[in-house]
């Protein structure tokens, strides 16, 4: 069965530095604003398309705390806004790629949160669930095959994509050749309009671990602190030599699927209010604030702050041009072969 890592109800800080801790908070904010400029943007008419992750700040935030800049590779999926912010993508960056401009990283060619970056260490996914997790083991592969020890790969998706053979696949060739790759799974209990319940008969998918004969263990991922742990632990494993492992995150969706979807059809307004009383960002707040690491003051200077700068980043992301026509070929059937800029 699958290790359970739970927090106490007085703050335990594993080895987080108040700056550190300030960090996590910071990211969890910022996530959330950045968010819910992605839907206002749609609503507006003025991008096609948005994905929110509120509900999983603790958890990405925590996560991407243990992520070491420089020498893991992240390999995240759409809903991981607040791990990418954590390992370096910046907010422009995020902007620039749900208005498709010029600047964009894929010059304007990517759907929105499909984030990349080579120079921090964040490989290029598709849409494919799952997909990128066959990849993430490759990467993986590659550390042991050059002997570049000290390295291990962040592969993240959500519990659905766990049904998907690609999933399976790459923990399995993980598990055999025994590589520095640890599969986060933010388990926010649907997949678009699928309950768990109809994706697997378990409770924890950390539990499928077991047929793979690696570790699996499930964290509090409203809780940033738990997230940070448990997967500092699997990374720390992973880079020595001990292989690889799944850490579950139990997190919540507050919001759609996405702006095309309309969750009204399969759950109830209830059921996110009374989910919405363990929100994450104000529960780590309060979690902060009784400790003394933040004030009143802070947190208005905080917030004040992750809302200019989403707003700076949105009026130059808007201000950019969009990719002229007669580039629409460009770095997809014709020019250079550069996959992962
Ligand atoms: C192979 C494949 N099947 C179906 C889809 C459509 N699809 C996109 S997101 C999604 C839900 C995935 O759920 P989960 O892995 O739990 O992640 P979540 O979106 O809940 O964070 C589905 C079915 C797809 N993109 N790829």
């Amino acid at each position: 069965m699958a290790k359970t890592i739970t927090t106490s109800r007085e703050f335990d800080r594993h080895d987080l530095s108040d700056d550190q801790l300030r960090a996590m908070l910071r990211n969890m904010l910022l996530q959330r604003q950045l968010d819910n400029r992605g839907f206002q943007l749609n609503r507006q008419g003025k991008i096609p398309f948005a994905l929110g992750s509120e509900g999983h700040e603790a958890a990405q935030a925590g996560a991407a705390m243990a992520f070491q800049r420089g020498k893991d590779v992240l390999s995240p999926y759409y809903r991981d806004l607040g791990l990418v912010l954590g390992v370096g993508y910046t907010p422009l960056e995020m902007l620039e790629s749900m208005f498709a401009r010029t600047s964009d990283r894929s010059l304007g060619r990517q759907f929105p949160n499909h984030y990349t970056n080579r120079s921090i260490g964040v490989l290029s996914f598709s849409s494919i669930i799952a997909a990128h997790c066959t990849h993430a083991v490759g990467v993986a592969y590659a550390f042991v095959y050059r002997g570049e020890t000290g390295r291990a790969v962040l592969c993240s998706t959500g519990e659905g994509a766990t049904s998907e053979g690609e999933w399976h696949e790459a923990v399995n060739f993980a598990s055999v050749h025994a590589l520095p790759i640890v599969f986060f799974v933010e388990n926010n209990e649907w997949a678009i309009s699928t309950p768990q319940s109809q994706q697997m008969a378990i409770r924890n998918v950390a539990d499928k671990a077991a047929s793979y004969g690696i570790p699996g263990t499930v964290c509090n991922g409203f809780d940033p602190i738990s997230t940070y742990a448990a997967v500092k632990a699997a990374l720390d494993r992973a880079r020595t030599g001990g292989g690889p492992s799944i850490v579950e995150a139990k997190v919540y969706r507050f919001l759609s699927h996405s702006t095309d979807d309309d969750d009204r059809t399969y759950r109830s307004r209830e059921i996110i209010e009374e989910r919405r009383k363990d929100d994450p960002v104000p529960r780590f707040e309060r979690v902060l604030a009784d400790a003394g690491i933040v004030d009143e003051a802070t947190l208005r200077t905080m917030r004040a702050e992750v809302l200019r700068e989403t707003n700076e980043a949105t009026d130059t992301a808007e201000a950019a041009p969009l990719p002229n026509a007669e580039t629409l070929y460009q770095n997809v059937y014709e020019g250079p072969y550069e996959p992962w800029l």
